[in-house]
């Protein structure tokens, strides 16, 4: 009976703690767009790892705002790098060359929303204003 209820909960156990890996491009070129990185928003759970690819070369990944307690994290330039999540909330990075050309996106954790207002708040510029406002508006609705 102990070796059976053991195996359940291993069972579950493993299946809530299979953490997902999401991948992300770093591009020069999508579409009619360019200096983007492939998705603007995802959406993970926490333990959940990004790796973002060098798909194109000179892009790097740089937090801008992200929940309280959460460290900077800034990557080298055109190399593949990755992020493990761990505190729940939105996080907003940017590219740092093209920070001004609309290079920035946001991961949320767990769907937690409680930072949008220091989101919202951070600044940024050139064609990253309208990006930031699109995603505000996105994440909002
Ligand atoms: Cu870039």
């Amino acid at each position: 009976m102990y070796k059976i209820l053991l195996l359940i909960g291993l069972t579950l156990s493993s299946n809530s703690l299979v953490a997902a890996t999401v991948e992300i491009e770093m591009l020069n070129r999508l579409g009619k767009e360019s200096m983007v990185y492939s998705q603007n928003i995802i959406n993970v759970q926490q333990g959940d790892t990004v790796k973002w690819l060098a798909s194109s070369k000179g892009h790097n990944v740089q937090f801008l705002t992200a929940p309280d307690g959460v460290a900077s994290f800034k990557s080298k330039l055109s190399v593949d790098t990755e992020y493990t999540f761990t505190v729940p909330g939105i996080y907003l990075y940017q590219c740092t060359p093209h920070k001004s050309m609309g290079m920035i996106a946001v991961v949320i954790v767990d769907g937690n929303k409680d930072n949008i207002e220091a989101i919202s708040a951070t600044r940024v510029g050139g064609k990253s204003k309208k990006r930031l406002a699109q995603i505000l508006t996105t994440i909002s609705s």
